[in-house]
């Protein structure tokens, strides 16, 4: 596997694991940090051997506390064009599933980060935020947007404008969390739930991804079309022979990411 700096890369059976690797700055994103994430994260998708990803946090404290903020502070709105955009672009477009296992903080762009993935298990001590308003600036990996989709308006007018911190529990009452677990478990966890995503057809579980989210960026109509192609396009893979045929045979499928 690959050399990183900031991020640390493992594999347990089809799971992918990557941990945000600098706990003494509470993983805080730098440049190289959301590069190499983004690396990670295509090399795992390129991979059909990897059937989902868990991206984690290094330390107690924090999934990630944000952007740098000791590298952002003099940088001119082109130098942040230019920064690292991209890589953000680049996560987004992961095909495989990934779940946040969050322990502790995930602010600005730690809590967008988890956004960006499909589903977040979260331990009780974690605290979700948008506290760029008290750095003067705004959410801008797609804070206000993820949020509102989920969270609705008032609720999102809330934390964006205040930055308060929101706990674990309150955000699994909204949706945006999918399962608590006690402080220290979020990975395990985490990996409980990515190893039954593993074990699905693998390019089924591509598609019902892919199908899932186009429910956040298109119309009903345009939603119902893709999930149908995605349904039909099923019927040409070898697995689905297979999960079938399993059902009928009476046994566990034997899926092979074909
Ligand atoms: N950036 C850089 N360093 C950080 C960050 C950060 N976001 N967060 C914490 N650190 C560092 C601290 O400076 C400190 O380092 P040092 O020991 O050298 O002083 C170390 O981590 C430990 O932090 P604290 O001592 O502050 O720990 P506390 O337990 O007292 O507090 C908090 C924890 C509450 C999490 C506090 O650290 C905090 O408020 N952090 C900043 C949170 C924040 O404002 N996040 C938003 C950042 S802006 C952003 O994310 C914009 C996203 C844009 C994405 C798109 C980019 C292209």
């Amino acid at each position: 596997m690959a050399d990183y700096q900031y991020i640390l890369v493992e594999r347990e059976e089809r799971v992918g694991i990557i941990t945000l690797n600098r706990p003494k700055e509470l993983n805080a994103l730098n440049n190289q940090l959301v590069s190499e994430l983004a690396d990670a994260l295509e090399s795992f998708d390129r991979d059909s051997t990897i059937g989902c990803i868990v991206v984690t946090g290094a330390g107690e404290k924090a999934f990630a506390a944000g952007a740098d903020i000791k590298e952002m502070a003099d940088k001119s709105p082109i130098e942040m064009m230019e920064g690292n955009f991209r890589s953000w672009e680049r996560i987004k477009r992961t095909r495989t599933p990934v779940i946040a296992a969050v322990g502790g903080y995930a602010l600005g762009g730690g809590c967008e980060l988890a956004m960006h993935f499909d589903m977040i298990v979260a331990s009780e001590n974690a605290r979700f935020g948008q506290p760029e308003i008290a750095l003067g600036i705004i959410p801008g990996a797609g804070g206000t947007q993820r949020l509102a989709r989920v969270l609705g308006k008032y609720r999102t007018m809330e934390m964006v404008l205040t930055g308060a911190h929101i706990s674990a529990q309150e955000m699994a009452q909204h949706g945006l969390v999918n399962r608590v677990v006690p402080k220290g478990e979020h990975l395990k966890a985490a990996l409980e739930l990515a190893h039954k995503v593993a074990e699905q057809a693998p390019v089924a579980a591509r598609l019902a991804k892919e199908s899932v989210l186009a429910a956040f960026e298109t119309s009903l109509e345009e939603g119902l079309e893709i999930e149908r192609k995605n349904f039909f396009l099923l019927f040409s893979t070898e697995d689905m022979r297979e999960g079938t045929r399993a059902f009928v045979e009476k046994r566990k499928a034997q899926f092979q990411g074909r």
